[in-house]
């Protein structure tokens, strides 16, 4: 049976020794998560023209974390400690979803992913959560740390899948994210909330028009893969969601 192709987005970096060039560049962990779920992972460049064709030619998306997105994009205006943002890439990734939805191509969103997810959708963020919640959102603990635990309220259609990574009602997870959905009522009608921090925050939902076309979480499972292995479940779903019916 053929991998699904999973097309991975990527950040610009700008490596010392390159004259400030921008580089196109992702993190392995994400790369290797995907190909242990059973998916060929796509790095994707940043080209907003280019949506319409890797929507066509992959099989589903992953979308990962990196800098705050442009507060532009849910009519707000920057908080003092937000920022720096990447108008190109938010240009990627918002194209990118769109057309991703229309053709019902499965996404999954990690940390930022999440949020380019839910404002996709309509959602605000919360742009500093340190300034409403005493719970360490952003944490600088090195992984595999965790930081919070998360509550989990499965939709019918994921229970099996968590029932055979092993993983019950309480989640213990890792936190690099300093923005968020603050709480469920903030989360727009489309997209259902299945799991809360112990303050409230969202830190994951699904988009289900019919079957689960979207899955996104506010942590990093890709850093917890090697020290539970049940943290792959998330990119379980993409690649079984992805596989070509
Ligand atoms: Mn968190």
């Amino acid at each position: 049976m053929r991998r699904p192709w999973i097309g991975v987005t990527v950040k610009h970096i700008r490596e010392s020794g390159s004259l400030g060039r921008a580089q196109s560049a992702t993190e392995t962990a994400y790369l290797q998560a995907v190909w242990r779920a059973g998916g060929l992972p796509v790095m994707l460049p940043n080209l907003p023209e280019a949506a319409p064709e890797f929507a066509e030619r992959m099989d589903g998306f992953l979308l990962t974390g990196g800098c705050d997105i442009d507060p532009a994009r849910y009519g707000a205006s920057p908080h003092p400690r937000t920022g720096p943002v990447d108008p190109l890439r938010d240009a990627f990734e918002f194209a990118l979803v769109e057309v991703a939805r229309a053709q019902g191509k499965p996404i999954l969103g990690i940390c930022r992913g999440l949020q380019v997810l839910a404002v996709a959708f309509g959602a605000v963020l919360c742009q500093h959560l340190p300034d409403v919640t005493e719970l360490t959102h952003d944490s600088d603990a090195p992984p595999p740390a965790r930081a919070h635990p998360v509550r989990l309220e499965p939709p019918p259609a994921l229970r099996d899948l968590l029932r055979a990574h092993g993983i019950g009602e309480v989640l213990e997870v890792n936190s690099y994210h300093h923005q968020g959905i603050r709480r469920r009522a903030d989360c727009p009608p489309a997209l259902q909330p299945i799991a809360e921090a112990p303050d409230g925050v969202v830190e994951a939902f699904i988009w289900a028009p019919d079957a689960i076309r979207a899955l996104a979480v506010q942590w990093h499972p890709e850093l917890l893969v090697e020290d539970d292995p049940r943290h792959l479940w998330p990119f379980r779903w993409l690649v079984e969601a992805a596989r070509p019916s």
